[in-house]
């Protein structure tokens, strides 16, 4: 039977190129985020491989989130994958001069919008004794990098919690793991930076990861046999050896 995959930010980056990977491989899709428009496009692109649902809600908003995911239609109301991914990096500031609405905003998306979808997605899966959950983190969640400070402690959280699920999900068969990617040309670094000039830099000089190539490690973990549980990757460009340490030709 095919299986039906919720993935958050799937409006762009790599949530979008995991729905792409997924469609091609015949997953049906559950694709969240913000920006309806986007949601409309990549439905209307996907539908001629797999069946599409989309959902256009904040996850900061509990309420909305958790009505959102417990009013799906019957034929996507089981999910049997869970991709945690909307999230993104607010600001790149010393602790002492960081903006407290840019701490708010990751610790509410990145942390806390996490959570609820997984509360809402959580019951069905312990009741059915099967799913599986990905929570998207970060090389950000293994070190901590100057002017990092929030970012990672918030992608820190976020392999805890995936640690937690694990262990908590364990008497379910529930699968969990995380994957951890360094730098992905995305538009992570355009909301970063508040679309200033300093995005236009992130990714000059190398060749970063691309969000298809973490998108191909997404499906490699679902695409496992039942007894394997991809429980933590972490993955960088060739150029890229730590968080600080890439090299550069400019
Ligand atoms: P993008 O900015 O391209 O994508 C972020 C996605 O998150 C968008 O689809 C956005 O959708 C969604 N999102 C952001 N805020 C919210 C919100 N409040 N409610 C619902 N959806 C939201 O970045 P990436 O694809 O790079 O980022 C995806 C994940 O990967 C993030 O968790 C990020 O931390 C992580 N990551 C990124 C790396 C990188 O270098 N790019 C490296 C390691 C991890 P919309 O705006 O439509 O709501
Ligand atoms: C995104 C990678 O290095 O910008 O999580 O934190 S980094």
């Amino acid at each position: 039977m095919k299986k039906t995959a919720l993935i958050t930010g799937a409006t762009s980056g790599i949530g979008e190129a995991t729905a792409y990977e997924f469609a091609k491989q015949g997953i049906n899709l559950v694709l969240c985020g913000r920006r309806l428009q986007r949601l409309k496009t990549i439905q209307k692109a996907l539908e001629r491989l797999t069946d599409v649902h989309i959902l256009n809600f904040d996850v900061r908003d509990k309420a909305e989130a958790i009505k959102a995911i417990e009013t799906l239609p019957k034929d996507f109301k089981q999910i049997d994958i869970l991709i945690n991914n909307a999230g993104n990096a607010h600001g790149l500031d010393p602790i002492q001069t960081g903006s407290i609405d840019d701490w708010d905003a990751m610790m509410d998306i990145n942390v806390k919008g996490l959570l609820y979808v997984s509360k809402a997605v959580i019951p069905q899966m312990t009741e059915r004794k099967s799913g599986h959950i990905i929570n998207i983190g970060s090389s950000a969640g293994k070190e901590v990098y100057p002017k990092g400070n929030v970012y990672c402690a918030s992608k820190h959280a976020v392999l805890a919690i995936t640690e937690g699920m694990r262990i908590d999900l364990n008497p379910f068969g529930i699968k969990v793991g995380a994957i951890s990617p360094g730098l992905v040309e995305t538009e992570f670094s355009k909301v970063r930076f508040k679309n200033g000039k300093e995005a236009d830099s992130v990714y000059k000089g190398f060749k970063a990861l691309q969000a298809k190539d973490v998108a191909e490690v997404i499906y490699f973990a679902v695409s496992r046999p039942p007894h394997v549980n991809i429980a933590d990757v972490l993955m960088f460009c060739t150029a890229q050896a730590n968080s600080i340490t890439v090299k550069k030709e400019l």
